[in-house]
């Protein structure tokens, strides 16, 4: 059946763009370069280099292996191998700095090992190639790289074909069949951005619309999954939604339109790009009415390729509530630009979190090794949304507001009082300042690594008449929390430190604020 729309209902308007809408998406597209969102033209030829050489290299890989497997010279050459890239480089929104997300399709008789094996070697090998670090026992195993400067995320897949051709398309949800689950998961990403670009009525305003949003969504400190926002998928779904129900508009009716659409939305209502499709896999497909964990999604964004999944199963009662206030300053400010009284730059404004709130829950992650830090910080910051969640049941707070980012410290101590002091959020500024060689050689110094999160606290006025500070009590959930981070498989005591305090504003530290952001202290201290 045919609908002669795209979507999941009817347009809401198939009229063309008003002239004042042809303006400010001019004016749009003007401070999106402004705000240096696009990359250069050389840049986009070195990408596209980059990637020739990619392919061919992948050709190979799969062609030596055949080799080694005992195919014949044709049948070697006859294996193929194919790229297929993702993630914001494939949807046309990345910017100077993204990577290029990269999937190596290969034929069955090339194993996971040889990527990680002789891929990674070839990798090493290439010219102009300046990282190379594989993970192979990640969930979605990759190897990282960076090549003539771009940064590449290689993913793997392999199929249950024998080879693979050049016009291989990955539509077809079959070729999931008999794969390793990894595999899987691996063309997941590709599979969902391929979807979302067929589900687009136009790609051109789709793309800047979603670039639009993009900058809005990271200025604004709600661009980020794994603190219960929004990640690139979520949004990307999002901006293609609002594009379905204006199938004619132009990117600033679009951008326009998005806000306001958004804000109103009546959640837990999902948003889908298409139906919700059963498969040959014998996998869950996200559906309410069959499981109550899907039925706990708060903005339930749908992902288009099956298997059908929750981009945005990790928000929260608070982090609803910061996106969908967002969504209403959003649409306030676009507005007035449609009627001329602002400029788009205001709505790619600098967030405020660390002007918001009174009290601050600081969280700091350490250990005295950069490698096991990067895995410690982690692992707290996927918690952190456990704290959150927990922090919502405690009386008198209205919301847990969690920073989309950690901030990283290396601080050389020279004692182990110092360690302690530095594990616990008291960084004098002595230390702060004490550079490596200082402490080389002496006795009880160590250098140690150090990452602290920010969960702001939004407290219930005291009611009127009453006397006294009101009584705040998070002892339970920082409890908890601790508690459960240090259930993490790889926790040890003796190497990694875990500390939650409680913080008024005026004790956040300098280095959470841009050059001249922060407001004068000084003036509001008494003199002793
Ligand atoms: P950039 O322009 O690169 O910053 P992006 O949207 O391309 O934006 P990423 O490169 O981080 O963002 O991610 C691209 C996709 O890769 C998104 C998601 O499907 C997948 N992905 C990202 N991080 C992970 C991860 N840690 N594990 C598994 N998949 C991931
Ligand atoms: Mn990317
Ligand atoms: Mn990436």
């Amino acid at each position: 059946m045919t609908t002669g729309y795209l979507g999941v209902t009817a347009p809401i308007s198939t009229a063309e763009s008003t002239e004042r809408e042809k303006e400010v998406t001019e004016t749009l597209m003007e401070e999106l370069r402004n705000q240096k969102t696009f990359e250069t033209v050389e840049e986009a030829r070195t990408r596209e280099e980059v990637l020739g050489r990619v392919a061919a290299l992948v050709k190979k890989f799969v062609y030596q292996v055949s080799l080694k497997r005992g195919l014949s010279e044709t049948a070697a050459n006859a294996a193929g191998g194919k790229i297929f890239t993702f993630g914001s480089y494939r949807l046309g929104v990345h910017g100077p700095s993204s990577d290029i997300d990269t999937l190596c399709v290969v034929p069955k008789h090339v194993s996971r090992e040889d990527f990680f094996d002789v891929f990674d070697g070839m990798l090493r090998e290439l010219e102009g190639v300046s990282e190379v670090s594989g993970v192979p026992d990640a969930y979605v195993p990759i190897i990282k790289t960076k090549i003539s400067g771009i940064p590449l995320d290689f993913l793997m897949a392999r199929l249950a074909l024998s080879s693979i051709p050049d016009d291989l398309s990955l539509k077809d949800d079959n070729l999931l069949r008999n794969l390793d689950e990894r595999c899987v998961r691996s063309l997941n990403g590709s599979r969902v951005n391929d979807e979302i670009l067929r589900l687009v009525p136009n790609v051109q305003v789709y793309r800047d619309s979603l670039r639009c949003i993009k900058l809005w969504a990271q200025r604004r400190a709600i661009y980020s999954n794994v603190n219960g926002f929004f990640g690139g998928v979520a949004w990307a779904i999002l901006v293609a939604r609002v594009c379905q129900l204006y199938p004619n508009a132009i990117a600033g009716a679009i951008v326009s339109r998005f806000f306001i659409i958004m804000y109103q939305w009546s959640w837990p209502q999902p948003v889908l790009l298409k139906q919700i499709e059963e498969g040959p896999l014998q996998v869950r497909v996200w559906n309410p009415k069959l499981y109550p964990a899907d039925r706990s999604h708060r903005m339930p964004i749908i992902t288009p390729a099956y298997p059908a999944m929750c981009a945005t199963h990790n928000v929260t009662a608070s982090t609803q509530m910061i996106v969908t206030e967002e969504f209403k300053k959003g649409a306030d400010i676009v507005d007035r630009v449609i009627v001329g009284t602002a400029s788009w730059n205001e709505l790619f404004a600098k967030h405020d979190f660390f002007h918001k709130y009174r009290y601050y829950l600081q969280v700091i992650a350490s250990t005295g090794d950069s490698e096991l830090q990067i895995k410690w910080a982690g692992t707290v910051e996927s918690r952190i949304r456990q704290l959150v969640m927990k922090l919502e049941y405690v009386d008198s707070l209205i919301l847990a507001h969690p920073f989309i980012k950690g901030f990283e410290q290396v601080s050389h101590c020279m004692s182990r009082e110092e360690v302690c002091q530095v594990a616990q959020g008291q960084m004098s500024d002595v230390i702060a300042k004490r550079t490596k060689a200082v402490i080389e050689g002496i006795e009880d110094a160590s250098t140690v690594y150090s990452t602290a999160f920010y969960i702001g606290l939004l407290v219930e006025p005291k009611p009127m008449g009453s006397v006294g500070p009101r009584k705040l009590d998070i002892s339970y959930p920082t409890t908890e929390f601790t508690k459960l981070v240090k259930m993490w498989e790889k926790y040890d005591e003796s190497q990694m430190g875990i500390f939650v305090r409680n913080i008024k504003s005026s004790a956040l530290p300098d280095y959470v604020f841009d050059e001249g952001e922060r407001q004068p202290r000084q003036a509001l201290k008494r003199p002793k």
